[in-house]
């Protein structure tokens, strides 16, 4: 599962001029406007970047959102976190249900309802990242494809829903040994968080891992300081990209 074609990209689209100023201050989002000859308007756009977290429960993927949002916030790059599921919205609700075991969902269905609860944010997301703001995504359509991979649904069946999505442009996935996730604290609680399945997970994530570039595979062993540098390091040239107007993918 990769990105894919630029969203509302048109050809012999350029970058913006205008850059992160020692990539410490962020100017508000530059447009630039052109007109496509039919009343319309095709905007060519400074953008914020989709950064994702992905791994296994326990890996410390929510910690290091938090520590990377302040790190921005700090430089006053226009930034905020998003967590999937979204358990605020209905949908959202009946997954929330789901992992506290209050009910009980087929697992064709239940996979279905996380990738529409991407799906009923997506426009949202969009807006935000043409408005300027980068998005530190804890947890996204990797998850959703290697859980549902992981109970041993079809691999192309799972991914089939995500296309369309708005593909990240940096994955940071922190990598743990199961066993390790598994003594951190509160393992235990929810519907997936048993040591067996996690392992299964594990190999997903890792068979969907490709060398396009985004993904960048952390070890969530060493220290928070040291994982969150690491990152922040390798943010902020993307940050930079995006700034600099890199099309808005679409995940294929
Ligand atoms: P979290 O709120 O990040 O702790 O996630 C809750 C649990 O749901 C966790 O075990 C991972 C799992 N999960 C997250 N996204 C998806 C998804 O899209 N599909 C499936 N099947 N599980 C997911």
């Amino acid at each position: 599962m990769g990105a894919g074609r630029p969203l509302g990209a048109q050809a012999g689209q350029e970058s913006v001029p205008g850059s992160i100023p020692g990539v410490k201050r962020v100017a508000s989002a530059q447009r630039l406007e052109v007109g496509v000859g039919n009343g319309g308007s095709a905007a060519f756009s400074s953008r914020g970047a989709f950064i994702l977290l992905e791994g296994l429960d326990r890996s410390g993927k929510t910690s290091q959102c938090e520590r990377l949002l302040a790190f921005l916030t700090d430089r006053q790059i226009p930034a905020e976190i998003w967590r999937y599921p979204d358990r605020r919205t209905t949908v959202g609700k009946m997954i929330s249900s789901y992992l506290s075991k209050k009910s009980e969902l087929d697992d064709a269905t239940i996979h279905l309802l996380f990738a529409a609860n991407r799906w009923e944010k997506r426009e949202e997301m969009e807006a935000r990242l043409r408005s300027g703001c980068t998005l530190i995504v804890d947890r996204y359509s990797f998850s959703g494809i290697a859980f549902s991979a992981a109970k041993g649904l079809d691999l192309d069946w799972c991914k089939a829903p995500e296309v369309g999505l708005i593909a990240p442009d940096a994955i940071f996935y922190l990598q743990i040994p199961p066993e390790i996730a598994a003594g951190r604290g509160q393992y235990g609680e929810e519907r997936y968080e048993r040591l067996s399945f996690q392992k299964l997970v594990a190999k997903q994530f890792e068979n969907l891992m490709n060398d396009d570039g985004r993904w960048h595979v952390i070890d969530a062993q060493k220290g928070i300081d040291e994982i969150q540098r690491h990152i922040q390091e390798l943010s902020l040239p993307v940050i930079e990209r995006c700034h600099q107007g890199a099309p808005l993918l679409d995940m294929r």
